[in-house]
């Protein structure tokens, strides 16, 4: 435990906690966690918290808990991010604290706390509660659990360990409901994003001999993209899965791998990053069917090449 973090979070008077743009559920918990956190290390510390208004609609729940109070912070601290650039309302202001959990973490924070092992960002603020032997409250252990249910895809990806069961112990034996944060997740869709999903699925190709799947999200869509890309892999033979997005600007890019395949790299030539089974990168200046084109060329030569034999 580092007794600089200790100290620096304990003379936090006044705190911004921010996060990446697009947030999830891990996103979200780990700022109410880490706002937990800093209250019972400094009681009359004020926290405000920085989300991006164009979340998801699972979010909206969970967000009640949040009242900003005004006033210019002391101390920012940002969680699971693995840039800078990715945080939302930071305006350029230096991060103090950094709590992350994300493979190639930029280190851009005074005081850098990073571990990749950790499924989820919470996972990492709840290690450090327990180094401080703070018992997990229920609003604690709901706001831990986000980030496990998100991060874990509901306790199935590849990062699902003992840890992360160690930690959903933890939670309901603080009083929380599985069923009904699962039920708050991932089950409040609209119609219309059912109906978009489903547009979006015939979208879906298969390429390099079936060990690519391929999605694509027009503007206009309300489907999700990690719900979206979750469900193509499925498919039997898959090994990688992409989903394209169009967004205002660019295209978005998530990657999933099934296999060892790293695609936190392949993302960072996308001008990305993310975890070696999922990561996120874009395109700019081009249309989806470019972009989709691009990421296809690149695919065939450098990660499936067809066999010359
Ligand atoms: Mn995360």
């Amino acid at each position: 435990m580092s007794k600089k973090l200790i100290q620096r979070l304990k003379a936090a008077r006044r705190v911004l906690l921010v996060t990446h743009t697009d947030p999830d559920a891990d996103a979200l918990g780990s700022c109410l966690l880490c706002r937990a956190l800093i209250r019972r290390l400094n009681p009359q510390a004020r926290v405000s918290i920085s989300i991006d208004p164009k979340h998801k609609g699972e979010l909206n729940y969970f967000l009640q808990r949040i009242k900003n109070p005004a006033g210019r912070p002391d101390t920012i601290v940002a969680v699971d991010a693995s840039s800078a650039p990715r945080l939302y309302g930071l305006d350029n202001l230096p991060v103090d604290i950094m709590f992350d959990h994300h493979v190639g973490n930029a280190n851009f924070g005074k005081i850098n706390i990073v571990d990749p092992q950790a499924a989820s960002c919470t996972l990492v603020i709840y290690k450090l509660l327990q180094q401080l032997k703070i018992k997990l409250t229920k609003p604690m252990a709901e706001a831990l659990y986000l980030g496990l249910c998100s991060d874990t895809g509901n306790f199935s990806f590849a990062n699902t360990d003992e840890r992360v069961f160690r930690a959903a112990l933890d939670c309901t034996r603080a009083g929380i409901k599985p069923n009904a944060i699962f039920n708050r997740l991932n089950e409040q869709l609209e119609r219309r994003e059912i109906m978009d999903f489903a547009r979006a699925l015939l979208s879906t190709e298969s390429h390099c001999g079936g060990r690519l799947i391929v999605a694509s999200i027009p503007a206009d869509s309300k489907v999700d993209n990690r719900n979206l890309i979750d469900y193509i892999r499925r498919e039997k033979h898959a090994e990688a899965a992409l989903v394209l997005v169009a967004k205002k600007d660019h295209i978005k890019i998530s990657f999933r791998s099934k296999t060892a395949l790293n695609v936190a790299q392949i993302a960072a030539h996308f001008n990305g990053g993310g975890h070696k089974k999922a990561a996120a990168g874009k395109i700019s200046g081009k249309t989806l069917a470019e972009a989709r084109k691009e990421l296809l060329a690149y695919f065939s030569k450098y990660i499936f090449p067809p066999n010359k034999t």
